[in-house]
Protein backbone atom coordinates (compact mmCIF):
# COMPACT_ATOMS: atom_id res chain seq x y z
CA UNK A 1 0.00 0.00 0.00
CA UNK A 2 1.25 3.21 -1.24
CA UNK A 3 2.43 5.79 1.76
CA UNK A 4 0.65 8.38 3.53
CA UNK A 5 1.32 11.78 4.93
CA UNK A 6 1.76 10.72 8.91
CA UNK A 7 3.16 13.67 10.45
CA UNK A 8 4.25 17.63 9.82
CA UNK A 9 6.14 19.42 11.81
CA UNK A 10 8.98 22.44 11.93
CA UNK A 11 11.60 23.83 13.69
CA UNK A 12 13.47 27.31 13.62
CA UNK A 13 17.18 27.23 12.98
CA UNK A 14 19.56 29.48 11.78
CA UNK A 15 20.83 30.24 8.53
CA UNK A 16 24.43 31.53 7.02
CA UNK A 17 23.89 35.01 8.56
CA UNK A 18 23.04 34.27 11.92
CA UNK A 19 19.06 34.69 11.45
CA UNK A 20 16.06 32.64 12.07
CA UNK A 21 14.94 30.13 9.30
CA UNK A 22 12.48 27.06 9.12
CA UNK A 23 13.37 23.65 8.58
CA UNK A 24 10.53 21.30 8.11
CA UNK A 25 9.49 17.38 8.58
CA UNK A 26 7.57 15.29 6.91
CA UNK A 27 7.10 11.66 8.15
CA UNK A 28 5.25 9.30 6.22
CA UNK A 29 3.15 5.91 7.18
CA UNK A 30 6.05 3.53 5.59
CA UNK A 31 8.52 5.30 8.40
CA UNK A 32 10.32 7.37 5.46
CA UNK A 33 10.97 10.74 6.41
CA UNK A 34 12.37 13.54 5.07
CA UNK A 35 13.18 17.36 5.91
CA UNK A 36 14.33 20.49 4.50
CA UNK A 37 15.51 23.80 5.48
CA UNK A 38 14.62 27.00 3.77
CA UNK A 39 17.15 29.79 2.49
CA UNK A 40 16.64 33.89 2.32
CA UNK A 41 17.49 36.68 0.27
CA UNK A 42 18.37 39.93 1.14
CA UNK A 43 18.53 42.08 -2.38
CA UNK A 44 14.80 40.57 -2.52
CA UNK A 45 12.57 41.49 -5.29
CA UNK A 46 8.67 43.16 -4.24
CA UNK A 47 7.05 40.02 -6.49
CA UNK A 48 8.39 37.69 -4.27
CA UNK A 49 6.21 35.21 -2.42
CA UNK A 50 6.27 36.75 1.08
CA UNK A 51 8.54 35.10 3.80
CA UNK A 52 6.65 35.33 7.54
CA UNK A 53 8.51 36.73 10.51
CA UNK A 54 6.97 37.57 13.44
CA UNK A 55 8.34 41.40 13.44
CA UNK A 56 8.18 43.82 16.45
CA UNK A 57 8.14 41.86 19.76
CA UNK A 58 9.45 38.55 18.84
CA UNK A 59 12.95 37.21 19.19
CA UNK A 60 16.09 38.16 16.96
CA UNK A 61 14.66 41.84 16.81
CA UNK A 62 11.77 40.65 14.85
CA UNK A 63 13.76 38.30 12.68
CA UNK A 64 12.05 35.05 14.42
CA UNK A 65 10.10 32.13 12.22
CA UNK A 66 7.73 31.05 15.19
CA UNK A 67 4.71 32.39 13.42
CA UNK A 68 5.49 30.29 10.05
CA UNK A 69 6.41 27.52 12.28
CA UNK A 70 3.10 27.42 13.86
CA UNK A 71 1.38 27.68 10.05
CA UNK A 72 3.55 24.17 9.73
CA UNK A 73 2.87 22.69 12.87
CA UNK A 74 -1.15 23.90 13.14
CA UNK A 75 -3.07 24.34 9.86
CA UNK A 76 -0.85 22.59 7.56
CA UNK A 77 -0.34 19.92 9.31
CA UNK A 78 -3.54 19.43 10.10
CA UNK A 79 -4.85 19.70 6.00
CA UNK A 80 -1.72 17.27 5.03
CA UNK A 81 -1.91 14.77 7.56
CA UNK A 82 -3.48 11.23 5.62
CA UNK A 83 -2.79 12.14 2.53
CA UNK A 84 -1.07 9.88 0.13
CA UNK A 85 2.07 10.52 -0.78
CA UNK A 86 3.96 11.31 -3.66
CA UNK A 87 2.08 13.38 -5.25
CA UNK A 88 3.76 16.57 -5.31
CA UNK A 89 1.26 18.59 -7.46
CA UNK A 90 -1.11 17.41 -4.90
CA UNK A 91 0.32 18.21 -1.95
CA UNK A 92 1.48 21.74 -3.19
CA UNK A 93 -1.70 22.93 -4.52
CA UNK A 94 -3.49 21.64 -1.15
CA UNK A 95 -1.15 24.23 0.46
CA UNK A 96 -1.64 27.05 -1.80
CA UNK A 97 -5.26 27.19 -1.56
CA UNK A 98 -5.60 26.67 2.14
CA UNK A 99 -2.95 29.65 2.63
CA UNK A 100 -5.44 31.73 0.01
CA UNK A 101 -3.87 34.55 -0.46
CA UNK A 102 -1.65 35.41 -3.90
CA UNK A 103 1.50 35.73 -2.21
CA UNK A 104 1.48 32.80 0.44
CA UNK A 105 1.53 35.14 3.34
CA UNK A 106 -0.90 33.70 5.57
CA UNK A 107 0.90 30.75 6.25
CA UNK A 108 4.22 32.39 4.93
CA UNK A 109 6.07 31.04 1.88
CA UNK A 110 9.18 29.75 3.83
CA UNK A 111 6.28 27.27 5.98
CA UNK A 112 5.12 26.66 2.42
CA UNK A 113 8.15 25.63 1.21
CA UNK A 114 10.24 23.72 3.99
CA UNK A 115 7.25 21.06 3.87
CA UNK A 116 6.91 21.02 0.02
CA UNK A 117 10.89 20.00 0.14
CA UNK A 118 10.60 17.68 3.38
CA UNK A 119 7.70 16.21 1.97
CA UNK A 120 9.92 15.20 -1.81
CA UNK A 121 12.66 13.74 -0.25
CA UNK A 122 10.44 11.70 2.42
CA UNK A 123 8.42 10.43 -1.26
CA UNK A 124 11.93 9.46 -2.70
CA UNK A 125 13.28 7.73 0.07
CA UNK A 126 10.39 5.97 0.42
CA UNK A 127 10.39 5.07 -3.40
CA UNK A 128 13.84 4.21 -2.49
CA UNK A 129 15.52 6.81 -5.10
CA UNK A 130 18.15 9.30 -4.65
CA UNK A 131 16.11 12.94 -4.69
CA UNK A 132 17.31 13.81 -8.46
CA UNK A 133 16.06 11.02 -9.76
CA UNK A 134 12.21 11.05 -8.38
CA UNK A 135 12.51 15.15 -9.04
CA UNK A 136 13.13 14.12 -12.85
CA UNK A 137 10.06 11.94 -13.68
CA UNK A 138 10.17 12.10 -17.82
CA UNK A 139 12.89 15.09 -17.41
CA UNK A 140 16.38 14.62 -19.27
CA UNK A 141 17.97 14.94 -16.15
CA UNK A 142 21.49 17.02 -16.65
CA UNK A 143 24.72 18.00 -14.71
CA UNK A 144 24.72 21.58 -14.35
CA UNK A 145 27.09 23.74 -15.61
CA UNK A 146 28.46 26.12 -12.07
CA UNK A 147 28.43 30.03 -12.18
CA UNK A 148 30.19 30.48 -9.64
CA UNK A 149 30.70 33.95 -7.01
CA UNK A 150 34.26 35.14 -6.92
CA UNK A 151 33.85 39.35 -5.85
CA UNK A 152 30.77 40.45 -4.52
CA UNK A 153 29.71 44.26 -4.00
CA UNK A 154 26.29 45.62 -3.67
CA UNK A 155 24.07 44.06 -0.94
CA UNK A 156 26.08 41.59 0.05
CA UNK A 157 29.24 43.26 0.46
CA UNK A 158 28.47 46.74 2.36
CA UNK A 159 27.94 48.63 -0.79
CA UNK A 160 31.44 49.09 -2.08
CA UNK A 161 30.47 48.93 -5.89
CA UNK A 162 26.87 48.89 -6.88
CA UNK A 163 27.02 45.34 -8.66
CA UNK A 164 26.41 42.41 -6.51
CA UNK A 165 27.99 39.35 -7.90
CA UNK A 166 31.17 39.22 -10.73
CA UNK A 167 31.28 35.54 -11.34
CA UNK A 168 33.13 32.95 -13.08
CA UNK A 169 31.35 30.91 -15.51
CA UNK A 170 34.02 27.85 -16.72
CA UNK A 171 32.48 26.88 -19.77
CA UNK A 172 35.72 24.87 -21.04
CA UNK A 173 35.12 22.37 -18.52
CA UNK A 174 33.79 19.48 -19.00
CA UNK A 175 32.50 18.40 -15.32
CA UNK A 176 31.53 19.63 -11.87
CA UNK A 177 34.94 18.27 -10.49
CA UNK A 178 36.89 20.28 -13.00
CA UNK A 179 35.39 23.15 -12.98
CA UNK A 180 35.68 23.30 -9.27
CA UNK A 181 39.34 23.05 -9.43
CA UNK A 182 38.82 26.13 -11.96
CA UNK A 183 37.14 28.21 -9.65
CA UNK A 184 39.01 27.65 -6.96
CA UNK A 185 41.97 28.32 -8.51
CA UNK A 186 40.23 31.92 -9.87
CA UNK A 187 39.38 32.44 -6.08
CA UNK A 188 42.65 32.19 -4.90
CA UNK A 189 44.19 34.16 -7.30
CA UNK A 190 42.12 36.93 -6.91
CA UNK A 191 42.66 37.09 -3.22
CA UNK A 192 46.40 37.70 -4.37
CA UNK A 193 46.41 39.98 -6.56
CA UNK A 194 44.51 41.82 -4.70
CA UNK A 195 46.78 41.39 -1.89
CA UNK A 196 49.12 42.50 -4.19
CA UNK A 197 47.44 45.97 -4.74
CA UNK A 198 47.39 46.09 -1.27
CA UNK A 199 43.15 45.79 -1.12
CA UNK A 200 43.33 42.34 0.89
CA UNK A 201 39.84 41.63 1.96
CA UNK A 202 39.55 40.68 5.87
CA UNK A 203 36.94 37.92 5.09
CA UNK A 204 34.63 36.76 2.35
CA UNK A 205 31.52 38.22 1.60
CA UNK A 206 27.91 36.71 2.02
CA UNK A 207 28.23 33.77 -0.63
CA UNK A 208 32.11 33.32 -0.11
CA UNK A 209 33.53 35.45 -2.58
CA UNK A 210 35.44 38.67 -1.90
CA UNK A 211 33.90 41.85 -1.04
CA UNK A 212 37.05 44.37 -1.18
CA UNK A 213 37.14 47.71 -1.67
CA UNK A 214 36.98 48.56 -5.61
CA UNK A 215 36.91 52.00 -7.08
CA UNK A 216 34.72 51.34 -9.82
CA UNK A 217 32.51 48.20 -11.20
CA UNK A 218 34.54 48.67 -14.20
CA UNK A 219 37.31 47.49 -12.28
CA UNK A 220 35.72 44.83 -10.66
CA UNK A 221 35.59 43.29 -14.47
CA UNK A 222 39.16 44.29 -14.90
CA UNK A 223 40.30 42.32 -11.83
CA UNK A 224 38.31 38.97 -13.40
CA UNK A 225 40.05 38.94 -16.29
CA UNK A 226 43.37 39.21 -14.13
CA UNK A 227 42.34 36.90 -11.73
CA UNK A 228 40.93 33.88 -14.80
CA UNK A 229 44.33 34.87 -16.81
CA UNK A 230 46.73 34.28 -13.66
CA UNK A 231 44.91 31.39 -12.87
CA UNK A 232 46.29 29.41 -16.02
CA UNK A 233 42.97 29.60 -17.76
CA UNK A 234 42.39 31.79 -21.00
CA UNK A 235 39.62 34.32 -20.60
CA UNK A 236 36.72 34.20 -22.99
CA UNK A 237 37.82 30.60 -24.26
CA UNK A 238 37.68 28.36 -21.16
CA UNK A 239 36.63 30.88 -18.69
CA UNK A 240 34.46 33.87 -18.49
CA UNK A 241 32.40 35.97 -16.68
CA UNK A 242 28.70 37.24 -15.41
CA UNK A 243 27.75 39.55 -13.50
CA UNK A 244 24.23 40.06 -11.41
CA UNK A 245 23.80 43.64 -12.09
CA UNK A 246 21.14 43.76 -9.31
CA UNK A 247 19.90 47.09 -11.10
CA UNK A 248 16.59 47.18 -8.72
CA UNK A 249 18.35 47.93 -5.72
CA UNK A 250 20.37 51.02 -7.31
CA UNK A 251 17.21 51.89 -9.38
CA UNK A 252 15.46 55.55 -8.14
CA UNK A 253 12.90 57.50 -9.58
CA UNK A 254 13.95 56.08 -12.61
CA UNK A 255 17.38 56.65 -12.27
CA UNK A 256 19.61 53.78 -12.17
CA UNK A 257 22.53 55.72 -9.44
CA UNK A 258 26.16 54.68 -9.86
CA UNK A 259 27.67 56.17 -7.37
CA UNK A 260 31.39 54.70 -7.18
CA UNK A 261 31.25 55.74 -11.07
CA UNK A 262 30.24 59.27 -10.35
CA UNK A 263 27.14 58.96 -12.86
CA UNK A 264 23.25 58.19 -12.85
CA UNK A 265 21.79 56.78 -15.92
CA UNK A 266 18.60 55.98 -17.36
CA UNK A 267 17.97 52.50 -18.72
CA UNK A 268 18.96 53.39 -22.25
CA UNK A 269 22.09 54.56 -20.59
CA UNK A 270 22.81 51.61 -18.32
CA UNK A 271 22.54 49.18 -21.31
CA UNK A 272 25.09 51.40 -23.54
CA UNK A 273 27.21 51.08 -20.47
CA UNK A 274 26.70 47.47 -20.27
CA UNK A 275 26.68 46.92 -24.43
CA UNK A 276 30.58 48.88 -23.99
CA UNK A 277 31.68 45.95 -21.30
CA UNK A 278 30.14 42.98 -22.86
CA UNK A 279 32.13 44.04 -26.22
CA UNK A 280 35.77 44.82 -24.10
CA UNK A 281 35.44 42.20 -21.43
CA UNK A 282 34.48 38.25 -21.78
CA UNK A 283 31.09 38.47 -20.31
CA UNK A 284 28.29 35.52 -21.28
CA UNK A 285 25.68 36.24 -18.87
CA UNK A 286 23.76 39.92 -17.12
CA UNK A 287 21.37 39.15 -14.25
CA UNK A 288 19.13 41.77 -13.59
CA UNK A 289 20.90 44.45 -16.00
CA UNK A 290 17.53 46.50 -15.03
CA UNK A 291 15.12 46.70 -12.43
CA UNK A 292 12.20 44.72 -11.64
CA UNK A 293 9.36 46.88 -13.48
CA UNK A 294 11.51 48.32 -15.85
CA UNK A 295 10.34 45.98 -18.67
CA UNK A 296 10.83 48.65 -21.60
CA UNK A 297 14.44 48.84 -20.20
CA UNK A 298 15.28 45.04 -20.45
CA UNK A 299 13.45 44.61 -24.09
CA UNK A 300 15.33 47.79 -24.75
CA UNK A 301 18.61 45.65 -23.27
CA UNK A 302 17.32 42.16 -25.40
CA UNK A 303 17.71 43.87 -28.72
CA UNK A 304 21.02 45.51 -27.64
CA UNK A 305 22.54 42.50 -25.81
CA UNK A 306 20.39 39.06 -26.31
CA UNK A 307 22.43 37.79 -28.79
CA UNK A 308 25.79 38.14 -27.24
CA UNK A 309 24.54 37.32 -23.48
CA UNK A 310 22.12 35.77 -21.37
CA UNK A 311 19.80 38.45 -19.74
CA UNK A 312 19.22 36.58 -16.95
CA UNK A 313 15.65 38.09 -14.92
CA UNK A 314 15.83 37.13 -11.26
CA UNK A 315 14.01 40.49 -9.48
CA UNK A 316 12.26 40.90 -12.86
CA UNK A 317 10.93 37.22 -13.09
CA UNK A 318 11.03 36.42 -9.40
CA UNK A 319 10.54 32.57 -10.47
CA UNK A 320 6.91 33.17 -11.11
CA UNK A 321 4.85 31.55 -14.02
CA UNK A 322 2.84 34.55 -14.66
CA UNK A 323 5.99 37.06 -14.97
CA UNK A 324 7.82 34.36 -16.82
CA UNK A 325 5.40 34.42 -19.51
CA UNK A 326 5.07 37.87 -19.94
CA UNK A 327 8.95 38.05 -20.86
CA UNK A 328 8.10 35.29 -23.01
CA UNK A 329 6.16 37.25 -25.05
CA UNK A 330 7.02 40.85 -24.59
CA UNK A 331 10.99 39.20 -25.06
CA UNK A 332 12.13 41.17 -22.74
CA UNK A 333 14.68 38.49 -21.43
CA UNK A 334 16.22 35.40 -22.67
CA UNK A 335 17.26 33.43 -19.02
CA UNK A 336 15.50 32.77 -15.80
CA UNK A 337 17.24 32.65 -12.41
CA UNK A 338 15.22 30.15 -10.51
CA UNK A 339 15.16 30.33 -6.82
CA UNK A 340 12.52 28.01 -5.15
CA UNK A 341 11.78 30.57 -2.20
CA UNK A 342 10.73 33.26 -4.26
CA UNK A 343 7.45 31.39 -5.31
CA UNK A 344 7.07 28.65 -2.39
CA UNK A 345 6.48 25.12 -3.66
CA UNK A 346 8.64 23.02 -5.28
CA UNK A 347 5.38 22.38 -8.24
CA UNK A 348 5.70 25.95 -9.26
CA UNK A 349 9.39 25.92 -9.08
CA UNK A 350 9.57 22.89 -12.05
CA UNK A 351 7.08 24.57 -13.66
CA UNK A 352 8.79 27.55 -14.50
CA UNK A 353 11.99 25.84 -15.49
CA UNK A 354 10.12 23.13 -17.60
CA UNK A 355 8.23 25.95 -19.77
CA UNK A 356 11.86 28.19 -19.56
CA UNK A 357 13.57 25.43 -21.69
CA UNK A 358 10.51 25.09 -23.77
CA UNK A 359 10.59 28.43 -24.80
CA UNK A 360 14.14 28.07 -25.68
CA UNK A 361 15.49 30.48 -22.13
CA UNK A 362 18.40 29.33 -20.08
CA UNK A 363 17.40 28.32 -17.12
CA UNK A 364 19.70 28.88 -13.92
CA UNK A 365 18.93 27.30 -10.33
CA UNK A 366 19.76 29.74 -7.51
CA UNK A 367 20.51 29.69 -4.35
CA UNK A 368 20.24 32.73 -1.67
CA UNK A 369 22.43 35.30 -0.02
CA UNK A 370 21.02 33.58 3.52
CA UNK A 371 21.27 29.76 2.70
CA UNK A 372 21.81 26.12 5.26
CA UNK A 373 23.60 23.22 5.00
CA UNK A 374 20.81 22.47 3.05
CA UNK A 375 22.01 20.61 -0.48
CA UNK A 376 18.34 20.66 -2.35
CA UNK A 377 19.35 22.42 -4.65
CA UNK A 378 21.87 20.20 -6.49
CA UNK A 379 19.35 17.77 -7.05
CA UNK A 380 16.60 20.05 -8.41
CA UNK A 381 19.24 21.42 -11.15
CA UNK A 382 20.31 17.98 -11.81
CA UNK A 383 16.82 17.11 -12.37
CA UNK A 384 15.11 19.94 -13.86
CA UNK A 385 17.98 19.80 -16.48
CA UNK A 386 18.27 23.21 -16.37
CA UNK A 387 21.86 23.20 -17.24
CA UNK A 388 23.25 26.19 -14.58
CA UNK A 389 23.65 26.46 -11.50
CA UNK A 390 24.50 29.25 -8.97
CA UNK A 391 25.28 28.66 -5.41
CA UNK A 392 28.03 31.45 -4.26
CA UNK A 393 31.60 30.91 -4.45
CA UNK A 394 33.87 27.91 -3.32
CA UNK A 395 34.12 28.93 0.58
CA UNK A 396 31.64 28.54 3.18
CA UNK A 397 30.14 25.47 4.19
CA UNK A 398 26.50 26.30 3.17
CA UNK A 399 28.09 26.95 -0.74
CA UNK A 400 29.89 23.71 -0.61
CA UNK A 401 27.21 21.24 0.96
CA UNK A 402 25.58 21.93 -2.89
CA UNK A 403 28.55 21.67 -4.76
CA UNK A 404 29.88 18.27 -2.77
CA UNK A 405 26.72 16.88 -3.50
CA UNK A 406 26.97 17.88 -7.28
CA UNK A 407 30.51 15.70 -7.05
CA UNK A 408 28.28 12.50 -5.67
CA UNK A 409 25.69 12.70 -8.46
CA UNK A 410 28.75 13.22 -10.90
CA UNK A 411 30.65 10.25 -9.82
CA UNK A 412 27.22 8.54 -9.60
CA UNK A 413 26.82 7.73 -6.05
CA UNK A 414 23.42 8.57 -6.33
CA UNK A 415 22.87 6.58 -9.48
CA UNK A 416 23.68 7.80 -12.37
CA UNK A 417 24.57 7.79 -15.84
CA UNK A 418 23.16 4.26 -16.57
CA UNK A 419 19.99 5.74 -15.81
CA UNK A 420 19.98 8.90 -18.06
CA UNK A 421 22.13 11.21 -16.91
CA UNK A 422 23.58 13.57 -19.08
CA UNK A 423 27.41 14.74 -18.54
CA UNK A 424 28.24 18.24 -18.46
CA UNK A 425 29.10 19.16 -22.01
CA UNK A 426 31.17 22.26 -22.72
CA UNK A 427 29.70 24.96 -23.93
CA UNK A 428 30.71 25.76 -27.81
CA UNK A 429 32.33 29.05 -28.46
CA UNK A 430 30.26 31.14 -31.39
CA UNK A 431 33.63 32.76 -33.34
CA UNK A 432 31.80 34.56 -35.59
CA UNK A 433 29.61 36.50 -32.86
CA UNK A 434 31.74 36.30 -30.42
CA UNK A 435 30.09 34.73 -27.83
CA UNK A 436 29.52 31.60 -25.60
CA UNK A 437 26.25 29.97 -26.80
CA UNK A 438 23.93 29.77 -23.75
CA UNK A 439 22.33 26.17 -24.05
CA UNK A 440 25.01 23.66 -22.91
CA UNK A 441 22.68 20.90 -24.70
C1 LIG B 1 20.68 37.10 -6.22
C2 LIG B 1 20.77 36.34 -4.90
C3 LIG B 1 21.84 35.32 -4.88
P1 LIG B 1 19.74 37.34 -2.73
O1 LIG B 1 20.43 38.30 -6.23
O2 LIG B 1 20.81 36.50 -7.27
O3 LIG B 1 23.07 35.82 -5.34
O4 LIG B 1 20.90 37.24 -3.82
O5 LIG B 1 19.50 35.97 -2.21
O6 LIG B 1 20.26 38.29 -1.69
O7 LIG B 1 18.53 37.87 -3.43
MG1 LIG C 1 20.22 38.31 -8.48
Amino acid sequence: MAAHIAEVRALQVLDSRGKPTLEAEVRLTDGSVGSAQVPSGASTGRHEARELRDGDGGGYAGQGVAAAVASVNGPLASALRGLPAGNQERIDRVMINLDGSADKSRFGANAILGISCGHARAAAASAGLPLWRALAGARQAKIPLPIVNILSGGMHAGRQIEFQDFLAVPHGCTSIAESLEAVAAIHRSMREILARDGRAPSGVADEGGWGPRLDSNEQALEYMVRAIAEAGYDPGNQVSIAIDVAATHFHREGEYHLASEGRSLDAAGLVSLLERWAREFPIVAIEDPLAEDDWNGWRGACRALGSRCALVGDDLLATNPARLERAIESRAANAVLVKMNQIGTLTETLQVVDRALEAGFAAVVSARSGETEDSFLADLAVAAGAGYIKIGSVTRSERLAKYNRLLRIEAGWEKAVPEGLAPLRPLRHDEKRGRVRVNNA
